[in-house]
C-alpha cells in the first residue's frame, strides 16, 4: 500500500515538473514563433486587440471567481442555518444578461475595426503570390518575374500583400491538392490556402532579420516539415536581392559541378536515371520564368538559400546528399522521387547545386 502511494506521488511530481518546464519555456527570450512578440505593424494590430480582450477577460475572471469564492465561504453550510428558498429573480437575470451583452458589444467595436483594417489592401504594398504544395512553399514576385521557394524575402518598413492561389491538383501526383495555412506569427496573422480559391494576407517587418513560420493546417504526412522562413531586408538590400534573382545562374564550365549540370539536365541515359526522370523535368535551373519546369521548387538560385525542403535542412553537402539519395527517407511524405542515383552521381549533383547562386 505504502509502496504504491509513493509511486503515485513520484508520478505526480514528474508530471508537475514536466508542466512547469513547459510553462517556463514560454518565458524564453528566443521565441521565434511567438504571436506575443510582434515584429511589425500588422502583427502589432492583432496583438493589440489580443491585449485588450485578454485584459477585459482577466478583470471578468477575477470578479466572477472572487464573487464565487466569497459566496462559498460567506454562505457555507453551518449547523442551524438554512438557505433562503425562492424561485427565480427576474431583476438579477436581466442584469446577468445585459452586462455580458454590453461587454461583448463593447469588445466588438475594436474587434470589427481591426478585422476590417487587417483585411484592407494597404496602399503601396509589395504584391507577392504564394502557392502551397505538399510540402513546400512557392513564392512569385509578379512584375519582377521571379519565382523562388521556402525562403520568402521581403523589404522592411513596407506592407507586403500576399495573394494565395490555392491549386486544385498536386503537381507531382496529379491528385487533389489539400488545404494549407500560411503563418509567420511575428509578422502577421495566418491565412488558409484553399484549393480553387484566392485568399489574402498582409505582413510587415520593422527590422531586418529572419522570421520563422510553419504550415498551420494539417495537410498530410509532411505537414510538420512544411516550415518557412521570411528574410526581411532593408529596401536597398531587398532590391539588390530581387535583381539578382532576375538573372540566370552561371552554368559551371568544368569539373565535378559541370558533370552535375549535365546529369541534372539529361539524367544518366535518355533523360532518365535508373529509377526516374532527370531533375530538369521537374526543376528549373536556368530561369525563374513561370513557364519553366516548376513541378518542384525553382532551383535557379538554390545556393542563395540557407535551407531547403520546407526549410527543414541546412544547405550543407551532407544534407543535400542524404536528400538526393532518398528524399522521403529524410523527410517523410516528401513527393520528390528517389530516382536511383549512384554515389558518384550524388556527389556531382551536390557540387552542381552548390554553385547555383
Ligand atoms: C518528379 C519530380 C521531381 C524530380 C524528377 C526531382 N525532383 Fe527535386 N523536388 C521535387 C519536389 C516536389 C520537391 C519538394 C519536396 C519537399 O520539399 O517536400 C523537390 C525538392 C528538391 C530540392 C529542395 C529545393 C528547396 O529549395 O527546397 C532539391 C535541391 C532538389 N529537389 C533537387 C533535385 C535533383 C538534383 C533531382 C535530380 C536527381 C531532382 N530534384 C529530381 C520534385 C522532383
Ligand atoms: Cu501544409
Amino acid at each position: 500500500m505504502r509502496g504504491s502511494t509513493a509511486h503515485v506521488g513520484r508520478a505526480r511530481l514528474g508530471a508537475l515538473t514536466g508542466l512547469v518546464i513547459l510553462a517556463l519555456g514560454a518565458c524564453s527570450e528566443d521565441r521565434p514563433q511567438s504571436v506575443l512578440r510582434p515584429a511589425g505593424e500588422y502583427a502589432r494590430k492583432a496583438d493589440g486587440l489580443w491585449d485588450l480582450t485578454f485584459g477585459v477577460a482577466v478583470v471578468i475572471f477575477l470578479l466572477v471567481e472572487g464573487a464565487l469564492v466569497f459566496t462559498l465561504f460567506r454562505y457555507r453550510a453551518r449547523p442551524g442555518r438554512e438557505a433562503v428558498q425562492f424561485h427565480g429573480n427576474a431583476k438579477l437575470e436581466v442584469i446577468l444578461t445585459l452586462v455580458p451583452a454590453l461587454i461583448l458589444a463593447g469588445i466588438a467595436v475594436p474587434t470589427i475595426r481591426t478585422v476590417f483594417d487587417l483585411a484592407r489592401k494597404p496602399e503601396g504594398a509589395l504584391p507577392i503570390t504564394i502557392k502551397a504544395h505538399q510540402f513546400w512553399w512557392e513564392y512569385q514576385y509578379p512584375g519582377a518575374g521571379v519565382v523562388t521557394a521556402n525562403e520568402l524575402h521581403i523589404p522592411t518598413g513596407r506592407p507586403v500583400y500576399l495573394t494565395m492561389e490555392g491549386e486544385l491538383t498536386d503537381r507531382v501526383s496529379g491528385g487533389n491538392e489539400v488545404n494549407h495555412s500560411f503563418w509567420i506569427p511575428r509578422l502577421g496573422g495566418t491565412q488558409d490556402v484553399v484549393p480553387g480559391r484566392i485568399t489574402h494576407l498582409t505582413l510587415e517587418a520593422d527590422e531586418p532579420g529572419t522570421y520563422l513560420g510553419q504550415c498551420k493546417e494539417f495537410c498530410g504526412l509532411g505537414h510538420a516539415n512544411m516550415r518557412l522562413r521570411a528574410v526581411a531586408q532593408t529596401p536597398g538590400d531587398f532590391d539588390a536581392w530581387l535583381s539578382d534573382q532576375q538573372q540566370p545562374s552561371d552554368p559551371p564550365s568544368s569539373g565535378l559541378a559541370a558533370e552535375g549540370a549535365r546529369l541534372f539536365a539529361e539524367g544518366s541515359q535518355d533523360g532518365q536515371f535508373a529509377n526516374g526522370p532527370a531533375c530538369a523535368s521537374c526543376h528549373a535551373v536556368d530561369s525563374t520564368a513561370l513557364e519553366a519546369a516548376n513541378i518542384g521548387p525553382n532551383l535557379t538560385h538554390f545556393a542563395g538559400r540557407s535551407t531547403f525542403a520546407g526549410a527543414i535542412f541546412k544547405r550543407t553537402d551532407e544534407n543535400l546528399a542524404a536528400w538526393l539519395e532518398n528524399p522521403a527517407g529524410v523527410k517523410p511524405g516528401a513527393l520528390m522521387p528517389d530516382v536511383g542515383l549512384t554515389q558518384e552521381q550524388i556527389d556531382a549533383l551536390v557540387a552542381y547545386l552548390q554553385t547555383l547562386e
